[in-house]
């Protein structure tokens, strides 16, 4: 009987099925593949900007030699004379602090622009600095590169001093020409910053958003671009540099928009449920005021690591802000308290006393052979290699600590999520010897928990309890630490 057209009989399936059997056992040879993402992933800019952790702010321009914050706009352009204008020494200063990003205020609010802008006469080319012929911008991203750093670029959208402000078409096109001046002569720009403010009394303006942020990706390759909605990097909500205890990359960006009070909440602590990826950046100025002022000084250290914990330490980048005097140069105070402050993140998570423990897990994915185990959390990698758990294990995932020969003293706990596929910690706690030391939330690309209960002197067991996660957790780091400046006590 003919075999009808498309099937086929047994005896062929038979054959086929033994075909197959030599390319099964060579799947036993081949490696466990990594685990799906759960999206929203972080784009490769993002990831590069959020394994900086911490970039410097540089507030300059008019309000330096006027002792203000936000400048009116009418201010003279021959008051900004900074003789002794050195960006060389602002970089030195940040390398000092360990940044590898620094982000200028090119123009803020009082309209002044630190570059001779073609499109106004209202910028250094009508100062007495440099009679005219110097270009801030030009000096700024000059030096930071030589120092290997990467520069960014801050362009306040509402602007105090043009005619055109309050024009939405004129304004708009105004801003645009400036955005491109500032994208196209001064090579890489890492952060494009658009700051939200605007006064009470300022003419309406509608920005062009959308026009903006085209331009920016047109002229720039690899640009994060920060907002109080982003796209690329979110404001965290408040200046005071503290993330929320739980924070999320994720948020929806449909319900953040640009200059609006009532979302800073949200913003300080994202949403699981998000489906954009939109960290959160927090920034803060290492003196009370953006700009320099003659009577303030840096905070002191105690403050400059809380700050680190609570941004750091909460899945954030810290924007930390250090303004340029009217010299021009930044105040020895400040480059002496960076230094210290680099020094002392460095005396703290410099050595992992987790290395001289042994690490067990729940599970683990592809089991002993796979590349997924528990030790992956004690390498230097933290995104791409990662303790993976079993997917047949559902919650109550643990990873164990136990110290090999000697006694490990530590009083901080890092904890570092694999986020290249996604954010999924939602519930952690740590264990002492069977003792809950401490619990929290997100993880995110980094977790750190300074113990309330002060130093642990010895132990036979550190556990770290993943209690609620989206799918299974992936852990690519974690830490023991002890940080001689801690004092629970104090809270400091
Ligand atoms: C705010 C501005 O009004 C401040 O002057 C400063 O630039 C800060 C970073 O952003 O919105």
């Amino acid at each position: 009987m003919a075999q009808p057209h498309n099937s086929l009989h047994i005896p062929t399936l038979l054959v086929l099925f033994f075909l197959q059997l030599p390319f099964s056992w060579s799947d036993q040879l081949q490696a466990p593949t990594p685990p799906l993402p759960i999206l929203p992933l972080p784009s490769h800019s993002q990831l590069k900007w959020q394994q900086r952790e911490i970039i410097m702010f540089l507030h300059f321009g008019v309000n330096t030699f006027t002792d203000s914050e936000w400048g009116t706009g009418r201010e003279s352009p021959s008051i900004f004379d900074p003789t002794g204008l050195d960006a060389a020494q602002w970089a030195n200063a940040a390398a000092g602090a360990g940044v590898s990003l620094m982000i200028l205020t090119a123009k803020h609010h009082d309209g002044f622009c630190l570059w001779p802008s073609k499109y106004t006469s209202h910028s250094v080319a009508r100062s007495p600095w440099k009679s005219g012929r110097g270009d801030v911008v030009r000096e700024f991203v000059d030096a930071v590169r030589a120092r290997g750093i990467d520069a960014g670029l801050y362009l306040s959208p509402w602007d105090r001093h043009d005619p055109r402000y309050g024009h939405v078409k004129l304004y708009n096109e105004y801003y645009l020409a400036q955005l491109q001046e500032l994208l196209t002569r001064y090579g890489d720009v890492r952060e494009i910053w658009f700051d939200g403010a605007k006064g009470s009394n300022a003419p309406n303006m509608t920005y062009y958003f959308n026009d903006w942020f085209s331009m920016v990706r047109e002229l720039q390759s690899a640009v994060n671009i920060f907002s109080d909605a982003g796209p690329d990097v979110r404001w965290v909500g408040n200046e005071k540099g503290y993330a929320g205890s739980t924070c999320w990359s994720t948020i929806n960006a449909t319900s953040l928009s640009i200059g609006n009070g009532s979302i800073t909440d949200y913003l300080n602590t994202g949403d699981p449920k998000g489906t954009n990826w939109l960290p959160a950046e927090c920034d803060v100025s290492i003196r009370k005021g953006w700009f320099w002022h003659k009577s303030q000084a840096p905070k002191k250290l105690t403050e400059l690591l809380e700050i680190y914990y609570k941004s750091v330490g909460r899945n954030c980048v810290l924007l930390l802000n250090v303004p340029p005097n009217s010299t021009g140069l930044v105040s020895e105070s400040d480059v002496r308290r960076l230094k210290q402050f680099r020094g002392a993140i460095d005396t703290i998570f410099s050595s992992n006393l987790a290395g001289k423990c042994s690490v067990e897990a729940s599970s683990q994915r592809g089991g002993e052979n796979g590349a997924f185990g528990p030790k992956n959390v004690l390498d230097n990698d933290h995104l791409l290699t990662y303790w993976a758990p079993s997917e047949d294990e559902k919650e109550n995932y643990w990873i164990e600590f136990r110290p090999r020969t000697h006694i490990i003293t530590f009083n901080v706990v890092r904890i570092q999520e694999a986020i290249g596929l996604g954010q999924r910690i939602k519930k952690h706690e740590i264990y002492v010897d069977g003792v809950r030391v401490a619990k929290g939330t997100t993880v995110g690309y980094k977790r750190l928990h300074r113990l309330e209960m002060g130093t642990v002197d010895g132990f036979s067991s550190v556990k770290i309890k993943i209690v609620k996660a989206k799918g299974t957790p992936l852990i690519s780091s974690v830490g023991l630490h002890f940080d001689p400046f801690w004092d629970p006590k104090k809270g400091m």
